[in-house]
């Protein structure tokens, strides 16, 4: 078992049409806040794997839905995955001059468009996920469910959260708890609400969303094993960060605390277990699983 054989062709479509419906649900203004615009848009379409709205189109699919249909809600989390990045490379955070290895969005206009950017793309999202094209195909009590979920999942129960609480770790040794806490809260949270929110709109019965909630969670700590090992090991020119760079921040990484084999190991078994949670689905589950596998081989 792994990747199909087509997977990437599969992955390159996905993105293309995020890439489309991104340009045409995200406003890119003329007039007097038009750089503002400008900034959203240089963050949003510079290159990103576009995984977690791709998520929430197949996990849309696992309980019968139409990927098409979730498209407003699959580039909400896109807005709002975006403004997390920007506002993570700001001087007062992360302190990043290099973002997918171009400028990050404050190197190439200023702090102050950089955090509206960040502000427009987090609050746009919330009107996607109550947009009218989706009022048209799914029950609002749907939207509601996943209006919900998403708060929390970017905001206090979730990212928001998990970024102060990495922060805080900074420059010290950090217990296992600590560091579960924080990958649970700054990135497993909306890459599980993004699956979820797919089937959710879809009308997923509560079995359904358990078993996808569960794949979430995994797939989520693995993504961000794999990410602190890629920091680690990949080279300047691929990442766009000079090699190891959130170690060097001292930051809180699984490898730093584990090791590299044992992180190895654990994004392994993570794998098998979100594998294992896709299980009830059966077919309709392929792109998930796929998307695990790529979560576990990505070499970006
Ligand atoms: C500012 C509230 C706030 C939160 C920031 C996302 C985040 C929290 C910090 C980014 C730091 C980081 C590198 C976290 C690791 C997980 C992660 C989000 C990686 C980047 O996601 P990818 O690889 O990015 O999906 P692309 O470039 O493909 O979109």
């Amino acid at each position: 078992m792994g990747l199909s054989p087509n997977f990437f062709d599969w992955l390159k479509e996905k993105q293309d049409l995020v890439n489309r419906a991104l340009k045409a649900y995200v406003p890119l203004l003329e007039g007097p806040a038009s750089r503002l615009f400008e900034a959203m848009h240089y963050s949003l379409m510079s290159g990103g794997k576009r995984l977690r709205p791709i998520l929430v189109m197949a996990g849309a699919e696992a309980v019968g839905g139409r990927p098409e249909h979730v498209l407003p809600a699959a580039c909400a989390i896109e807005c709002i995955h975006t403004y997390s990045l920007i506002h993570d490379d700001l001087p007062a955070m992360d302190d990043d001059d290099l973002r997918r290895g171009k400028p990050t969005c404050h190197k190439a206009f200023d702090e102050a468009t950089a955090i509206l950017a960040g502000d427009g793309l987090l609050t746009h999202a919330f009107r996607l996920l109550s947009h009218e094209d989706l009022a048209q195909n799914f029950p609002e009590v749907n939207l509601l469910e996943g209006i919900r979920l998403v708060a929390e999942a970017a905001g206090l129960y979730g990212m928001v959260a998990g970024q102060m609480a990495d922060l805080l770790a900074e420059g010290r040794k950090v217990s296992p708890e600590e560091l579960a806490f924080i990958h649970r809260h700054k990135t497993a949270a909306l890459i599980r609400a993004s699956v979820l929110l797919g089937a959710i709109l879809t009308g997923a019965k509560p079995e359904d969303k358990e078993a996808l909630s569960s794949y979430g969670w995994k797939i989520g700590h693995a993504f961000q094993i794999v990410d602190d090992i890629l920091d680690l090991t990949a080279d300047e020119k691929t990442l766009g960060k000079p090699v190891g760079s959130d170690i060097r921040k001292k930051k809180a990484t699984y490898p730093a605390l584990f090791g590299l084999a044992a992180s190895r190991e654990k994004a392994k078994g993570l794998l098998e277990e979100a594998l294992a949670a896709l299980y009830p689905f059966g077919s309709r589950a392929k792109a998930l699983a796929d998307i695990a596998f790529y979560v576990l081989e990505r070499k970006l």
